[in-house]
């Protein structure tokens, strides 16, 4: 069954492949390389749906699509939705990490707890209908929080994103200090899968 990731972030179609390359083997993922619709939803749900559609009414397959980010609890859950841009439109991921650090300078260790959100959505097309008429037949969202805090400063390699400043609870390396294999078993992205996985093999009869 082929299904297209309607994402433009590298990283995550790696980490979804990853996911769910051991899975669902029979899943054809390809990746979504039309026009990026305006994310103006205020959750990660609405986004991730957002997402999802415009993927799926350009391509008329399934699609997943994947909103997420750090979400800080003295910060009332910001940077959330905003993660990507925390910075500011095109700064990049450092940028967005040197910010957040910049904000917490002053919070003790026992305020710097959060979580890694991921919300996926997975939308198919309505068969036979016209797809400008925007009905899906399926609409679906599932989520997985991964908790932890923001440590002082950056450290790992690996990941990307906020990964070297977030530090899982139980856990005394960063995200970026996990091994790629270590975070794809247990991070937000993993959770939201598992979560999504009965609807996924129900829906696309996998
Ligand atoms: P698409 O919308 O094309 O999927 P994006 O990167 O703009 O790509 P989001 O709007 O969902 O995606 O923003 C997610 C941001 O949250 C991402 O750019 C990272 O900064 C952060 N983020 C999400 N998952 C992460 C992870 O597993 N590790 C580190 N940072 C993560």
């Amino acid at each position: 069954m082929r299904v297209v990731l309607a994402t433009h972030n590298q990283h995550k179609v790696d980490e979804f492949q990853k996911i769910l390359g051991a899975r669902m083997p029979g899943l054809d993922i390809v990746r979504y390389d039309g026009p990026e619709p305006v994310e103006d939803g205020t959750t990660f749900a609405e986004n991730a749906l957002i997402k999802a559609k415009a993927a799926a009414l350009h391509t008329g397959l399934p699609a997943l699509a994947d909103d997420s980010g750090l979400s800080v609890d003295i910060l009332g859950g910001a940077p959330g939705i905003f993660s990507a841009r925390w910075a500011g439109h095109g700064k990049g991921d450092r940028a967005n990490r040197d910010l957040l650090l910049d904000q917490l300078a002053d919070i003790h260790d026992e305020h710097r707890e959060g979580a890694f959100v991921c919300t996926i959505a997975l939308v198919v097309p309505e068969r036979g209908k016209a797809a400008e008429a925007g009905e899906f037949a399926v609409e679906e969202v599932a989520s997985g929080f991964w908790r932890g805090m923001v440590v002082r400063e950056a450290r790992g390699e690996h990941g990307f994103g906020y990964d070297p400043v977030f530090q899982p609870a139980g856990s005394a390396l960063t995200a970026a200090e996990l091994a790629p294999a270590e975070k794809n078993a247990v991070s937000h992205r993993a959770l939201a899968f598992e979560n999504l996985l009965p609807i996924l093999s129900r829906t696309l009869a996998l």
